[in-house]
């Protein structure tokens, strides 16, 4: 019986899962949050095949946590290939009584498998050499610490290398976190597009800033940050030279677009809110954005569209797809930027589809193919439970309360209703018994400059002297054909949340 660390299964396994750890460190380190990282084609594979219910419950009662379980599942199922290829080549060493083996084999073995999964014969090694690294530093402090030593130093050894792994674990950590994109817009660089009007896009801006209601502490009208739903937790990462966007399907002849033809058409720049299908009534996935792409609707005609069910398929490179009447898309954009700038990688880069008034779902990011369907099919949310590719519900969010000089209160929060348009904002101050106008932001100007938007939220805010003793403030907004919000509530799931929100003050 030998003193080392790697003699015993406790041992061996104790550094397969440090060069489990290593491995993951190193791949993160080098590509950051990238399709290139060990985990994130296996996510791929967890998002396109996790029943709808698990998924769906998951991102109701965990929230944007839930979102995150496939990755750090995927991070588990990553970490654990590499630990088995440590574990095997230790066992092929010791069986061939070979010093050599158990680090070289642990390289070779995770490189192959890294390889296997991502593609990248380069960045694949950094997951293999930390990991034979670990494999290394265990079998040279045995080899060290072999000679009667007290068994208290197997334990100090066997913790070394555990301590070693996870200090490599934290500084993956980080140099991954540094090559991992920003996303949002005012980050990116700005639109060089021909066919573009940057001057149109700034003169934009700056109205959407004139127009903000002067509350602080109020979210702006363009949103500063902006709300991401993904699939997946690691974006894809295109090259807008290698881009193209395809109608096929049935259309009398199939049209292929690459990024320097769309970038040459002549583009729009429109303001338009997103609002998630799985946004709680109060929350925080909804967001405005300036907008600048090209018109669906003329690539749709130059395909000449026969669509038996009046529906297309949108794809993209996520393996991401949903399906909703043309007659929406008709109305969209192919989006290559934002708020003056291009596209982030986040939110789609370099196109994603912009489809107004409906549900964010349908405005596909990194959008390759436009398929024309003959008969109807269920997009990637239908199929697990939702049905988020119609019309947004009408909202009025309350976000702000503060209290202002003489006791006065201040309400203030943002409406949206999709092609309804915001009309009215109300606020009870009486749990709903009564009700007053709030003061609305101006329209954010329409895509030729003359008007509203069409598409967009709008801020509002209401200030009021408190009843003695507590109240309910409810909000609700009515739209333009005078419609007012459903006082009905319902959950996200499956087709948004509806309902008028309240809040007691004591
Ligand atoms: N390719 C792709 N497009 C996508 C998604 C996705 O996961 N993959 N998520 C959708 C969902 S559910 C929403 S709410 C919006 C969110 O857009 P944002 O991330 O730019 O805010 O993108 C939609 N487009
Ligand atoms: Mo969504």
């Amino acid at each position: 019986m030998t003193d080392d660390v790697l003699d015993t299964r406790g041992g061996r396994v104790l550094v397969s899962v440090a060069a489990g750890v290593a491995g993951l460190a190193g791949s993160y380190a080098l590509t950051g949050a990238a399709p290139a990282f060990l985990a994130s084609p296996i996510e791929r594979a967890l998002a396109r095949t996790m029943p709808g219910a698990i998924v769906s419950f998951a991102i109701t009662t965990l929230g944007s946590l839930g979102q995150r379980l496939n990755l750090l599942a995927a991070i588990a199922v990553a970490g654990l290939f590499v630990a088995l290829a440590a574990r095997a080549a230790i066992l092929a060493g010791e069986a061939a009584n070979n010093r050599l083996l158990p680090s070289v084999g642990t390289a070779v073995v995770t490189w192959a498998v890294a390889v296997a999964l991502t593609g990248e014969l380069v960045l694949s090694a950094g997951a293999a050499l930390p990991a034979a690294g670990v494999v290394a530093l265990a079998q040279a402090l045995d080899a060290f610490g072999a000679d009667a030593t007290p068994i208290s130093s197997k334990r100090r050894r066997a913790l070394s290398t555990v301590g070693v792994a996870l200090g490599a674990g934290v500084l993956g950590y980080r140099l991954g976190g540094q090559r991992s994109p920003t996303t949002t817009a005012a980050d990116a660089p700005p639109i060089t597009a021909a066919g573009a009007d940057l001057e149109d896009a700034q003169t934009k801006l700056d109205a959407a800033s004139d127009a903000s209601l002067d509350v602080d502490g109020l979210d702006s009208l363009v949103s500063e940050t902006f709300f991401e739903v993904d699939i997946n937790s690691i974006d894809p990462q295109v090259d807008a030279g290698d881009w193209s966007l395809s109608v096929t399907g049935a259309v009398e002849q199939e049209v292929t677009l690459d990024y320097d033809e769309l970038q040459g058409m002549d583009a729009e720049n429109r303001f338009s809110t997103l609002r998630c299908v799985g946004d709680s009534l109060n929350g925080k996935k909804m967001d405005t954005a300036l907008w600048t792409g090209v018109p669906v609707d003329q690539l749709l005609d130059e395909a000449g569209v026969q669509s038996g069910c009046e529906c297309v398929m949108l794809r993209a490179t996520d393996d991401y797809y949903e399906e909703f009447p043309i007659e929406a898309l008709r109305g969209g954009l192919l989006v290559y930027g934002m708020n003056g700038n291009v596209l982030p990688r986040g939110h789609g880069y370099p196109v994603r589809a912009l489809v107004p008034g409906h549900w964010g779902e349908v405005n596909v990011k990194w959008l390759t193919e436009i398929e024309v369907l003959e008969r109807e099919a269920e997009g990637y949310w239908e199929k697990r439970g939702w049905q988020g590719t119609g019309p947004v519900k009408p909202v009025a969010k309350l976000h702000h309360a503060e209290l202002v000089a003489d006791g006065r209160r201040r309400l203030a929060g943002h409406a949206y209703g999709g092609l309804r348009g915001v009309a009215r904002v109300e606020v009870s101050t009486d749990g709903g018994e009564t009700w007053a106008d709030a003061t609305l932001s101006d329209p954010l100007p329409a895509v030729d400059g003359d008007g509203a938007a069409e598409d967009a939220w709008r801020q509002w805010e209401f200030t009021y002297d408190p009843p003695a003793g507590g109240h309910t403030a409810v909000v609700r907004m009515v739209d333009d054909a005078g419609d007012v919000q459903t006082a009905e509530e319902t959950d996200p799931v499956p087709s948004g949340p509806s309902g008028w929100v309240s809040r007691e003050f004591a």
